[in-house]
């Protein structure tokens, strides 16, 4: 599966692990080589040029943990920027203690009914009760290729070739898997074409009236990155609840299917893996990014580096209950904080940070955040270390040089001080722990 991709990362990671020394050039060589093999994989080029523009930066900017090479740290820089645009981890959310309804769409050929059958399958390995309804009423053969692929692990199907309205399948068919008291009600529908208005509107009535507690898209990754417009398109018919990508075994584009569906939003719950009913995947980006890099070869470095940073951050969080807080311990915290989502939480997370800012202006203040960060980088490393050397000119040229102006730079290190003093003050448990919150 992807095995073109995998080539070209691998090559690219073997390349720079071997190099002697890392500079500038180094790192531009392997971003290049990451470059083309997302191309050739039909990554977006958009997402391509903001990958590799952060992995650039992050590889010649940030520092890693003592006693990494940056070699290493530039792998695990690319290990997790790729998980991250695979999107977020996410379990399926289909407890057994209640009866699911699970509403497959799609268009014509992507490989529903055959991912029914292998989801079944999955679930019913699980411990689920499943039912099969089809409500395919669209192309003749439906009812019985659904039930030869289900027949396979002798699973019934409720269906009918004379009765048209899908509507009314799908809730005969529904009731009549919660009578036989099934967990799991799987509904095929028929493939739609996302112009088609017709078939969309039936598979809003559909969706409506059985009420799904997951409606999963399948999608052929065979399509590369066209995957985001199909996977919009019918987001805005029926929220989708998650995404399948069929077909990569053997799509040279399947990287680019992958990231265009997880740049939706929506999540990626499934991968298909081949016709049989037993290639179906539970997705995971950092597993499937994992096996994409060689983890084997890798395991051991991305280990040294999480130990390597915990450390380097446990020193970290002593330091900065000694009231000792460095500049660049702030942005690692800001950095750290906006991992987590809204700003309004991160604000009031952060001691200090929030005292004396009236709520009309919380929303003003991730442009401020940005204005620090850009600021932190204009500072010299030893205005860093101590920020009470900065008097008037070094303010000035501060301010110069990150484009803002004196009061900006004054209001962040009013800020920083503030925090400083409330981390300073606030010794012992509450702010140990608020850092350990920081830093999942
Ligand atoms: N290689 C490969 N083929 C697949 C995979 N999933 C589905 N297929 C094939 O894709 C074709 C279409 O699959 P179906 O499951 O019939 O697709 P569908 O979405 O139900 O099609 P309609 O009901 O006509 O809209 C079949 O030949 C499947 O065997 C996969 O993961 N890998
Ligand atoms: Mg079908």
């Amino acid at each position: 599966m992807l095995d073109k991709l995998k080539e070209g990362l691998q090559g690219a990671i073997n390349k720079i692990l071997r190099a002697s020394s890392i500079d500038e050039q180094t790192v531009k060589e392997f971003v290049k080589d990451l470059q083309r093999a997302l191309l050739q994989a039909d990554v977006n080029v958009k997402q391509v040029l903001e990958l590799s523009k952060k992995i650039e930066e992050r590889a010649l900017k940030e520092q890693p943990p003592p006693g990494l090479p940056r070699k290493d740290y530039i792998v695990k820089i690319l290990y997790d920027e790729l998980a991250n645009i695979l999107g977020s981890e996410q379990p399926v959310d289909l407890p057994s203690s209640r009866i699911n309804i699970v509403l497959m769409m799609g268009i014509q050929g992507s490989g529903k009914t055959t991912t029914v059958g292998k989801l079944a399958r999955h679930m019913q390995r699980r411990g689920y009760r499943v039912g099969v309804v089809c409500v395919d009423t669209f192309r003749p053969g439906a009812l019985t290729q659904l039930k030869m692929v289900c027949s396979q692990i002798g699973l019934e199907v409720y269906g009918s070739d004379d009765v048209k309205d899908a509507v009314q399948l799908a809730k005969k068919g529904s009731e009549y898997f919660k009578q036989k008291g099934c967990n799991l009600i799987i509904v095929d529908s028929a493939g739609r074409h996302k112009e088609e208005k017709g078939l969309l509107d039936e598979m809003k009535q559909i969706s409506s009236t059985i009420n799904p507690d997951l409606t999963l898209l399948v999608v052929d990754g065979t399509i590369g990155q066209q995957c985001y417009n199909q996977a919009a398109a019918f987001h805005q018919t029926v929220p989708i609840g998650g995404i399948v990508i069929t077909k990569l075994d053997g799509s040279a584009k399947g990287g680019g299917a992958l990231a265009a569906a997880a740049a939706t939003g929506a999540t990626i719950l499934f991968i298909g893996t081949g016709e049989r009913i037993d290639d179906l995947e539970a997705f995971s980006p950092t597993r499937f990014v994992g096996r994409l890099l060689g983890l084997g070869d890798i395991k051991a470095l991305l280990e040294r580096a999480k130990d390597l940073e915990q450390e380097a951050d446990e020193k970290k969080v002593k330091r900065i209950m000694s009231g000792k807080m460095t500049i660049d311990d702030l942005y690692y915290q800001m950095e750290q904080v906006k991992k987590m989502g809204s700003l309004r939480k991160i604000v009031e997370l952060i001691p200090g940070f929030s005292t004396g800012i009236p709520e009309s202006e919380l929303d003003g203040i991730e442009d401020r955040m940005k204005n620090w960060k850009v600021i932190i980088q204009s500072m010299t490393k030893k205005e860093k270390e101590d920020p009470e050397i900065l008097n008037a000119s070094r303010v000035k040229r501060i301010a110069r040089g990150s484009g803002t102006s004196d009061s900006d730079v004054k209001d962040m290190l009013k800020r920083y001080r503030q925090a400083k003093t409330v981390m300073k003050a606030a010794k012992g448990r509450e702010i140990r722990q608020l850092m350990r919150r920081l830093s999942v």
